[in-house]
């Protein structure tokens, strides 16, 4: 099953919409295997953030990264990685669609509520980064049967 790393930012974690952001994954059917509140070290911002590292916005986003704990979460299923992209929606809260999580809680390019991984190979590292192998779980396959058909489950463990 594939499985994908969002987060939760500041925003989210002190305007208290946690549970709303959840609750939003949570009803699609995606699977919560790993979930934890946390601070961002420096290091690990400079590593999750490389792309910008040189940008002149990155201390802001560094500082904006720190100003709580973020809640990170590990989620699972069929095409995860390209699902939470499209709730997620586009970077700049402005612009992203209306149902979109950024483009219902976000007015802001800049804090724009919530990351997602933004591949397949992207998704193992942020997952590795951000959680030891024990903090992610095994959830079985008890639910699968009523998230997803047969052939589905078969198509995708081929
Ligand atoms: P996304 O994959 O949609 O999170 O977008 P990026 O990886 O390009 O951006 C990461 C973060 O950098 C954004 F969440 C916000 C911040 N950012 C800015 O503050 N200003 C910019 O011009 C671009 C990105």
């Amino acid at each position: 099953m594939e499985r994908t790393l969002v987060l939760l930012k500041p925003s989210i974690v002190m305007r208290g919409l946690m549970g709303e952001i959840i609750t939003r994954f949570e009803r699609k059917g995606l699977r919560i295997a790993g979930m934890k509140m946390m601070r961002l070290s420096d290091e690990l911002l400079a590593e999750h953030y490389s792309h910008h590292k040189d940008k002149p916005f990155f201390a802001e986003l560094r500082a904006s990264m720190q100003a709580s704990p973020v809640v990170a979460i590990c989620l699972e299923g069929v095409e995860a990685v390209r699902v939470v992209r499209s709730m997620t929606g586009v970077t700049n809260g402005r612009d992203a669609a209306i149902g979109t999580i950024r483009g219902d809680y976000s007015m802001s390019n800049h804090h724009n509520v919530v990351h997602a991984s933004d591949g397949p190979h992207i998704a193992v590292d942020e997952i590795n980064r951000f959680f030891k192998p024990e903090e992610v779980f095994d959830l079985g396959d008890t639910n699968l049967g009523i998230l997803y058909s047969e052939g589905e489950l078969e198509e995708w463990n081929d």
